[in-house]
Order: C-alpha cells, then sequence, then structure tokens
C-alpha cells in the first residue's frame, strides 16, 4: 500500500498517519502538506527514522508538484483543507482555493495518472443545519452555511462527479466533530481545555445551546482505514460517535475535570450563521463495514485533558503566536 496523504501534519492528518505506520507494516507514506497555521511537522517527529514515511512540504493546487507525487502512489487520502469555521467568516480567500482548486488539482492529477484510487475527507457541515430532531445520513441533501462547508460542499461534489463521469474510484466519508491530541487550540474543545490550564475562561458563543456530535479522532481514522480498504466505489460513508452534546454541558464536563464551576464561562456574541445542531446517523458504515466508535465520549475527553496537560510544550506557543482575536 503506498498513500499520498494530504495535511498530514494537522490534527485528523498527523493521528491518521500513526495510525496507519503502527498498524501496517508495507504501508508507505508520503505526506504533502503546505505547512499553515495549522499544520506542524512537530506532530510525526517520532517518524524522522522510519524509511516507510516521507514528508513533503508543498500546496496541493501545485499541479507539477502533485502530478510528481501521484505517479509513485496507488492511493490518495485527502485530508488538507481550511478547516476553521471562524476564520472562514472573516475571510474565505483560502478556503476557496485550497478546499475547492486544491481537490479539484488532486482529481485532474489521480485521473492523469492511471486513475488513481481516490479518498475524499469531508464534513457533516455541508448537510446545513439539524434542529431537535433527526439525524444526516448519506441520503440527506446537501445544504452548507458556511464559506467552510460550501467549500467542503464544492470539493464533494467535484469529487462525486470525477466518479461519475470519468469512472475515477472514489470514496467519501463525512464526518461529526473530532476531538483528541493534537488539535490546534482554536476549535472549541482544545481551546476551552488550554484556557483552563491558563487560567482564563471559556469563551461560550451565544447561550451554548448549539448541540455538536463529538468523536474520538482514532475512531474516525479506523474508519477512513475500513473504508480504503474495503469500502464501495463512489460511495459515501457519514460517520459519527453517537455523543451529542450542548456547548454549554461540554464546557461544564471539562470545568468538572478541573473542579471549577461556571465562574470560568464567559458568554460571548454568537457565530454569525451559527448551525444549531449536527448528528450523523452512522448505520451504513457500521453494517456494511463492520465500523463502530471504540472510545466512550467521556473517557476520549479525560485523555484528551490529560493529553493537553502534558503537552504545554506543543501548543503554548501555537495559541501564542496565531490566535489573537478571531471575531465572530
Ligand atoms: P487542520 O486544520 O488541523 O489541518 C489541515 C492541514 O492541511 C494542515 O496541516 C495544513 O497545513 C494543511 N493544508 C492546508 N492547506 C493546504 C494546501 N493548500 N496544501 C497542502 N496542505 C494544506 O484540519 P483537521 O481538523 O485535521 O481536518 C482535516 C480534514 O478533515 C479537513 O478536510 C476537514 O474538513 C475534515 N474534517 C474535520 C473535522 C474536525 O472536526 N476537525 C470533522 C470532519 C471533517
Ligand atoms: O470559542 C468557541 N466557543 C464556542 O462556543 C469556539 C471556538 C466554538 N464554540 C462553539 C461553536 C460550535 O457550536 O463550539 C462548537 C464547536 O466549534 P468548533 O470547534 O469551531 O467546531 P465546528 O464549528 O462545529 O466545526 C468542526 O467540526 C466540523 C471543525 O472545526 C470542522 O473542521 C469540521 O468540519
Amino acid at each position: 500500500m503506498k498513500l499520498l496523504v494530504t495535511g498530514g501534519c494537522g490534527f485528523i492528518g498527523s493521528n491518521f498517519i500513526l495510525h496507519m505506520l503502527n498498524k501496517y507494516k508495507n504501508c508507505k507514506i508520503i505526506n504533502l502538506d503546505k505547512l499553515t497555521y495549522a499544520g506542524n511537522s512537530n506532530n510525526l517527529s517520532s517518524l524522522k527514522n522510519n524509511s516507510n514515511y516521507r514528508f513533503v512540504k508543498g500546496d496541493i493546487c501545485d499541479k507539477k508538484l502533485v502530478n510528481k507525487l501521484i505517479k509513485k502512489i496507488d492511493t490518495i487520502v485527502h485530508f488538507a483543507a481550511e478547516s476553521h469555521v471562524d476564520r472562514s467568516i472573516l475571510k474565505a480567500d483560502e478556503f476557496v482555493k485550497t478546499n475547492v482548486l486544491g481537490t479539484f488539482t488532486l482529481l485532474v492529477a489521480a485521473l492523469r495518472n492511471g486513475k488513481k484510487r481516490f479518498h475524499h475527507i469531508s464534513t457533516d457541515e455541508v448537510f446545513g443545519d439539524l434542529g431537535n430532531k433527526g439525524k444526516f445520513s448519506e441520503k440527506t441533501s446537501y445544504n452548507p452555511h458556511s464559506a467552510y462547508s460550501a467549500s467542503k460542499a464544492g470539493s464533494d461534489h467535484l469529487v462525486r462527479a470525477y466518479f461519475h463521469t470519468h469512472n475515477l474510484p472514489i470514496t467519501i466519508s463525512n464526518c461529526s466533530n473530532n476531538f483528541g491530541p493534537y488539535q490546534f487550540p482554536e476549535k472549541f474543545i482544545p481551546l476551552a481545555i488550554t484556557n483552563i490550564i491558563e487560567g482564563r475562561k471559556i469563551p461560550i458563543y451565544g447561550k451554548g445551546l448549539n448541540i455538536r456530535d463529538w468523536i474520538y479522532v482514532d475512531d474516525h481514522n479506523e474508519a477512513i482505514d475500513m473504508i480504503i480498504h474495503k469500502g464501495m466505489i463512489g460511495e459515501t460513508y457519514c460517520i459519527g460517535g453517537s455523543s451529542e452534546i450542548k456547548n454549554i454541558d461540554l464546557a461544564r464536563l471539562i470545568l468538572k475535570h478541573f473542579k471549577l464551576g461556571d465562574e470560568m464561562i464567559e458568554y460571548v456574541s454568537d457565530r454569525k450563521g451559527h448551525d444549531f445542531r449536527y448528528a450523523i446517523n452512522s448505520t451504513k458504515i457500521k453494517k456494511e463495514l463492520g465500523w463502530k466508535p471504540r472510545h466512550n465520549f467521556k473517557a476520549g475527553l479525560k485523555k484528551t485533558i490529560n493529553w493537553y496537560k502534558k503537552n504545554q510544550d506543543w501548543w503554548f506557543p501555537l495559541k501564542k503566536r496565531v490566535i489573537k482575536n478571531i471575531t465572530r
């Protein structure tokens, strides 16, 4: 198995590479990553003497580079993206470039170089917003609300178009909110944990009643591993942790771990266009591929909190350098 992993220095991608190289001794990985503010090659410093791993710093929009690398592999696992909703509200240029044009560049190169197997990692946010009832599934219509989710939706449509028009062997997965080690401390869970460690409050958008369905990152990566090995070509798989929780309740769970209470919560102005609820019905991947999440939400959260407590050297410089004031 020879993989081109894009965005492998980001949160989910670096956990994926560690998972694959640990599990398969015959797996070779080229990691193509631009090292944006969200990319960190230190995440994979443990692989520096691993002959099955190669890092290439570069942009997925660079046609020449992408064509050169695709010749060396048999499967593309495409994580690279601009991924933070709040940033896409402020300025969306890079979201359109990387998420839409970058995915397009990879698809064209995969087609021209012998129809390489292509797995595209997407999000539940492409489906829009749920009320109190129901869940997203593979049959849900697209209804994205932010420039982030619209650019991811655009990339999903392009991937499907290359299957229908050109028979490119693709699969797509749409996953719910991930959490775990190496998540950039601008996202809600690591921001809340690191703020508390620093003695700051947890910012809650609006009243904190919005709901997300959380999945531990290793469970997402096991699902991707199964899809690239036994997923049906042309199919989409929805992946979720079946762990829905209101943001305010999640903040309180984190505070409880530190034996703190509501005095450490700060209600701030709401995110523009804030989707109320996401939740995923994972029946298809469970039935067809035998996947199930192995981490219980509270145990995964405890593991994550402990990781951020132990790895302050990893997140402290990132927080200081990058997060100034991402206004909503
Ligand atoms: P992340 O922001 O942590 O990492 C993104 C990585 O992509 C970084 O290493 C960055 O340097 C790299 N990158 C960005 N632009 C690039 C470019 N033009 N060329 C090459 N590399 C580039 O993101 P993440 O949270 O790990 O998300 C990975 C993927 O999973 C994304 O496609 C995202 O939409 C999807 N996803 C994320 C979640 C989540 O909760 N984090 C949930 C569902 C789906
Ligand atoms: O400071 C905050 N306060 C707050 O209340 C932040 C950063 C977030 N929130 C809320 C907004 C959301 O309802 O917490 C919830 C989670 O926010 P994020 O961590 O920014 O995630 P979300 O917007 O749900 O998107 C995430 O899941 C789907 C990822 O960032 C996406 O890349 C993925 O596609």
